[in-house]
């Protein structure tokens, strides 16, 4: 079976474009991820099958990433104990604060990592899912260690 360490999920093909953004930095980190598109409500039972066969795959971290009535990145957490990370999506109607209280109001016992809304959000998902998974990989938490240096250093450097 291919060894995977991060899921990305997302819970609409039209939410691609900013899983791709959390994609990319998990590529960059040379992080194994796979994407799948699942939602809690359109396929509630192929999401459950799912989730409950991610620790065999060896799934140390889940990225949900949805839009609206945003309940993906619960229901996953409510069937596993791996750590899941919720991207509230940008949406027209309420700009993402419906996915955004969606994602984050989660009752005690279930816990999810909420981000900020759309693209921030993505990658700091990515970031998030690195950081956790350097706690057991010392050549990446140095690669993150590397990321963040980089990142001072082209800020100091701006010239206005
Ligand atoms: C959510 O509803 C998805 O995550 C997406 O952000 C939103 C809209 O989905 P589509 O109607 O574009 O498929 O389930």
């Amino acid at each position: 079976m291919k060894k995977v360490d991060v899921a990305v999920i997302m819970g609409s093909k039209s939410d691609l474009g900013v899983a791709r953004e959390a994609e990319k930095i998990l590529k960059e980190f040379k992080v194994k991820c796979e994407m799948k598109v699942l939602s809690a409500h359109r396929t509630p039972k192929a999401t459950a099958k799912y989730v409950e066969g991610a620790e065999d795959k060896g799934i140390k971290v889940i990225i949900a990433l949805a839009g609206k009535a945003a309940h993906l990145a619960g229901v996953i957490a409510a069937h596993t104990v791996i750590p899941v990370i919720g991207v509230p999506m940008d949406t027209r109607d309420l700009k993402g604060i419906d996915s955004l209280f969606s994602t984050v109001q989660m009752p005690a016992g279930i816990p999810v990592a909420c981000m900020a809304i759309g693209t921030t959000g993505a990658k700091n998902a990515a970031l998030y899912a690195i950081g956790i998974l350097a706690l057991s990989d010392k050549m990446l938490g140095k690669r993150l260690l590397g990321y963040r240096k980089e990142q001072t250093r082209s800020i100091l450097k701006t010239k206005i």
